[in-house]
């Protein structure tokens, strides 16, 4: 308040101020003043990178504008907002996206064109925001793209990464990783050195009586790292709602120095502490459903989530409301268990600083948390060895016990006399050493718990959380089906699409109701329209083998069909599997007379995906990739008939290039382990096919587009746990075909075989956990049906356009809205 001008002051305010470019001269006008005074540059000295700068900074400019005001208007409104919390935010490239968004591209492109510039080599100059590993990081950027465009007052919460995921080189065939040192110049973002949090860590607990006899606990002594706020404004489309994402970034409490060490001559440990204390937010921890259980990461969880509790508490005070009003103004979604300590953290922060009673706190803490689960993979669920937390978080680990101690009364209470029950779902695992399980505490700490898509949803029922569906009811368990961004996924990925399809559905309606695309469906049997669709798709292609011929140096047919899978490499996701399919289908070629071999529909097998830096199988099976590829690509009996590709470091602003031109996806996990896949929506919307297991969304993908829409195949989730049961127990041969791959590779046709021998063993030798045996068969019988279906081309893209008319539910919009009126009881404000 006492930052605020007074009255009178005001109409200057008012008269000055500034409201950025309305038309290309104004643009024009913005980018020199930025290259002549922000950059200190010249036309002289103004190249891309200069101009994308500039470019920028116009467009910041005019977004900061509208971020203020929607800042304002959700204050005044006293509105209730919504926290996102997330570890990661994928959210590519911001440029393009703010052209959009603000609808002036157009203006940006002439302008840029008359100061000597192609648009598109200035989007080009742009690093991806790459602060995170996959779908779950993707999945809060296109969140953050819904909440804005449906004008949800909602902010996002996360970590200012100065390393992103890594950079991947493919070096003799082997992934090398190199840092990703992203902030070099970075004009999407606000420093606030003002907003600043002290966050502590490790010290000691002491216990006292006040005068009531009421216990208070003191968590004193121990380390101080200061959180600084930097805030990144996040538009919506065609509306002038621009959502904060506040990011994190640590700092060395005392300053710049210790000065006491530093004037006891002790200069480098002074320096040493700094550095210290800047390695929490350093770098992004580059696993993908996995968790390694190191005490970085946990510090990294507890800086960011205390450090946002904080911010979300102290606004909420300056209201002045009564606690009890705290879950009507605020709703925090914790993504996945990474922001768990938070239930934690505000439990403490209401009965040890604000002077709450257990039970009031705790029913505000569990009426304001909702969790989202991402998987049900073992390895991935987190969990925290108990001594750690209790070194570095001791009053944390009290309220643990306590939260376990009064959640097992009560199951205690209902469920008298099984202990085993009490085992299982305590939070605390008695294992050696103890762990406190993370999806148990986030389960008991929320009021909704929900999964990804429906079989996900489900399995987590019957599942990890079975006993906890039992003692909670089924009523706190929910499914909200992912979704993706219709303005990123197809407008900015594919303009041209995007054109055609407005020109048919009335306009660019359909962006903010995709279930418009539904209009397609009058157009699927109209040749010319179909010819357009089929221009379009083989444009992108054209594109993409452009890109493949740069890069790689190999020259792609762009009439072959496209066969795409860009993903995280992981055993669950199966590359194995395709790539062994891509063997066979060599080896097959390989035995044909070149007659025949002409007839056969040619093929680019392209893989994009990064493994995990620890994770040798991953890495085994992009080396056998790029192998395959080496050998494959200068067969010349082979030619066009088939060529493999591998795509060096995938990130979102390749996969805006790599999906609009596929013809067919490969979404091919072992059923039940790929919680929902969102690339799997994307592929579709930008009219490509996709061979998918009865996994993750794959399946109501299928229900909406209908089956004769997509190639299934493969081993159905409920006869997963057999089957691996009886590759231990029982017999376990290896599918006939599928040896003939495993002698190829062994008889070194793709190198060293010793190289892949564990990825063969781990299907012939030991249990083929991920059923690729069982499921090869189909899987190149399915690949045949492709090959037959492709050669009808007619027929091809009408199913194509069926498809895509029939996506409406996937849009991030329909799922943003189920959030918001299933868990977090909130409104959009009108603006
Ligand atoms: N997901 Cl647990 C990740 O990308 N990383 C993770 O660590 C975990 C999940 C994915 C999941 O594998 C996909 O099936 C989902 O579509 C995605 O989260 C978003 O929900």
């Amino acid at each position: 308040v006492e930052a605020s001008i007074p009255e009178p002051q005001r109409e200057a305010w008012t008269k000055h101020e500034f409201s950025g470019f309305k038309d290309k001269d104004d643009f024009e006008r913005e980018v020199v003043r930025h290259v002549e005074t922000t950059l200190a540059r010249s036309i002289y000295n103004c190249d891309e990178s200069a101009a994308y700068s500039a470019a920028s900074l116009a467009f910041r400019d005019r977004l900061v504008k509208d971020w203020n005001k929607t800042q304002q208007r959700q204050t005044f409104t006293d509105s209730k907002r919504i926290y996102y919390l997330s570890l990661e935010f994928l959210m590519g490239r911001a440029f393009d996206n703010a052209m959009l968004n603000l609808g002036a591209k157009d203006t940006a492109k002439e302008g840029l064109a008359e100061l000597g510039f192609r648009i598109e080599d200035i989007i080009g100059q742009e690093h991806d925001a790459a602060l995170g590993n996959g779908g779950l990081g993707r999945l809060a950027a296109c969140f953050l793209d819904s909440m804005a465009t449906l004008n949800y007052p909602a902010w996002g919460y996360g970590l200012r990464y100065r390393y992103g995921i890594f950079k991947q080189e493919i070096i003799d065939g082997y992934q090398v990783e190199v840092p990703d040192y992203w902030l070099d110049f970075n004009p999407w973002e606000f420093p606030r050195h003002d907003v600043t949090v002290d966050i502590q860590f490790f010290g000691q607990v002491s216990k006292t009586q006040d005068e009531n006899g009421k216990t208070i606990a003191k968590w004193e002594g121990g380390d101080i790292v200061k959180a600084v706020a930097y805030d990144v404004p996040t538009p919506g489309y065609d509306t002038p709602s621009t959502n904060n994402l506040r990011l994190w970034s640590s700092k060395a409490a005392s300053g710049e120095f210790d000065f006491q060490k530093f004037n006891s001559g002790d200069y480098e440990s002074s320096v040493a502490d700094q550095q210290r204390a800047e390695t929490i937010s350093a770098v992004l921890y580059p696993n993908d459903n996995l968790d390694r259980g190191k005490e970085l990461r946990v510090k990294q969880q507890y800086f960011w989530v205390a450090a946002s509790l904080y911010d979300i508490v102290r606004r909420f005070k300056k209201t002045k409301r009564k606690w009890s009003e705290f879950p009507d103004q605020i709703a925090i979604q914790l993504n996945d268990t990474h922001p768990t300590l938070a239930i934690v953290e505000l439990q403490r922060i209401l009965i040890d600083i604000e002077g709450l009673e257990w039970d009031e706190a705790w029913n505000i803490v569990t009426s304001t948390f909702g969790y989202t689960n991402h998987t049900v993979l073992p390895e991935a669920l987190e969990k925290w060895p108990v001594g750690l937390i209790q070194h570095l978080l001791p009053r944390h680990l009290q309220i643990i016990y306590d939260i376990n101690l009064f959640f097992l009364h009560s199951v205690e209470r209902r469920f008298p006399n099984d202990r085993d029950l009490l085992r299982r779902v305590s939070i605390i695992e008695e294992s050696q050493p103890k762990m406190v399980r993370m999806a148990f505490l986030a389960v008991v700490g929320s009021h909704k718990v929900n999964g990804v898509a429906e079989l996900h949803s489900d399995l987590i029922q019957t599942t990890i959380f079975k006993d906890l569906v039992t003692i909670f009811g089924e009523d706190k368990f929910t499914n909200v089906t992912n979704g993706i961004t219709p303005r990123r996924w197809l407008h900015q990925a594919n303009p041209r699409l995007s054109e055609l399809i407005a020109s048919k559905t009335g306009g660019y309606e359909f962006l903010k109701d995709l279930t418009l695309l539904n209009k397609l469906e009058l157009f699927v049997d109209d040749k010319e329209f179909r010819k357009e669709w089929a221009e379009i798709k083989y444009a992108n292609k054209v594109v993409l083998a452009k890109y493949i011929k740069s890069t790689l140096g190999v020259s792609v047919n762009p009439a072959a069909l496209f066969d795409v899978q860009v993903k995280r490499i992981h055993e669950y996701k199966r590359q194995q599997l395709n790539i062994f399919g891509v063997i066979h289908r060599y080896l097959t070629l390989k035995a044909m007379s070149p007659e025949e071999r002409k007839k056969q529909q040619p093929r680019v097998s392209i893989f994009g995906g990064k493994a995990a830096p620890g994770y040798w199988m991953a890495k085994q099976i992009i080396h056998l990739i790029n192998s395959v590829g080496s050998l494959v690509n200068k067969d010349a009996d082979i030619g066009d008939a088939l060529k493999v590709i591998f795509l060096e470091d995938y990130n979102v602003s390749k996969a805006e290039i790599i999906i609009p031109a596929s013809d067919l996806s490969e979404h091919i996990s072992t059923a039940g382990t790929e919680a929902s896949g969102t690339s799997n929506m994307k592929f579709v919307l930008n009219g490509g096919l996709i061979i998918g297991t009865c996994d993750g969304a794959n399946i109501e993908i299928t229900r909406e587009i209908g089956q004769d829409n997509i190639f299934l195949f493969g081993t159905l989730s409920e006869d997963v746990e057999d089957l691996r049961h009886t590759h231990t127990y029982g017999e376990h041969t290896v599918d006939q075909d599928l040896a003939k791959v495993f002698d190829a590779i062994q008889g070194g046709m793709f190198g060293e075989p010793n190289d892949f021998q564990a990825m063969i063993s781990a299907v012939r030798d030991h249990s083929d956990y991920y059923l690729v045996s069982d499921d090869f068969q189909s899987y190149i019988d399915t690949h045949k049906m492709v090959d037959e279906e492709y050669q009808n081309q007619e027929e091809w893209i009408s199913k194509c356009i069926r498809s895509v008319a029939r996506m409406g539910f996937f849009s991030s919009d329909r799922c943003i809205n189920e959030y918001a009126e299933g868990i977090w009881n909130i409104e959009p404000l009108a603006v």
